[in-house]
């Protein structure tokens, strides 16, 4: 085992001997240490709190929700991220769909700006949440058309109303899929 406080790479075999006297011998490598991933979130049809924002980070198979900061006219997540290996950034703003990127990592943090798959920005319009646009979203738009509160799931800009806005969104980025 690696000491504490070890960073790097560490590889290990090891050999087992089944009830069967065959032995068989395994490799293991591991990857210890964690940086930052500075990752701005380039989202501009939202009009909410973006301090407020669910946003889902999966990092490998490690699931989690966080919640961005402001930095200057930035929105940041700041993840953790193991500081080895290609690592496989999963990254889905409530609203937004999901932009999966590929890093590789050297014991060092990084920044990334989330920024969709044009460049332009987060795709929005995913009102229901299932990391597509269509025909679901459009009826939660129209259904709810006219309400007005805080965390709507129709009110995918985040104006605190269901409106044309809404509509518009959800009609420009029509049939799109965020990244698996
Ligand atoms: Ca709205």
């Amino acid at each position: 085992m690696p000491n504490p406080g070890y960073r790097g790479i560490d590889r290990f075999s090891y050999t087992i001997t089944g009830a069967d006297g065959t032995p068989s011998t395994a490799s293991v490598t591991v990857y210890i240490g964690y940086v930052n991933l500075r990752a701005i979130l380039v989202m501009p049809d939202y009009r909410g709190d973006v301090t407020e924002l669910p946003v889902q980070v999966q990092v490998g198979n490690r699931l989690s929700v966080l919640y961005p900061t402001r930095q200057g006219n930035q929105t940041v997540l700041t993840i953790r991220v193991p500081a080895y290996g290609v690592q496989v950034v999963r990254v889905k703003p409530q609203y937004h769909l999901q932009q999966t990127v590929s890093f590789q990592m050297n014991d060092e943090d990084l920044q990334f700006r989330f920024s969709g798959p044009s460049g332009g920005g987060m795709v929005s319009g995913d009102a229901s949440g299932d990391n597509r646009i269509d025909d679901q979203d459009l009826l939660m738009v129209l259904f709810a058309f006219g309400e007005q509160g805080q965390n709507i799931p129709a009110d995918v800009d985040g104006s605190g109303s269901v409106d044309d806005a809404d509509l518009l969104i959800i009609l420009f980025n029509f049939g799109l899929l965020g990244d698996p």
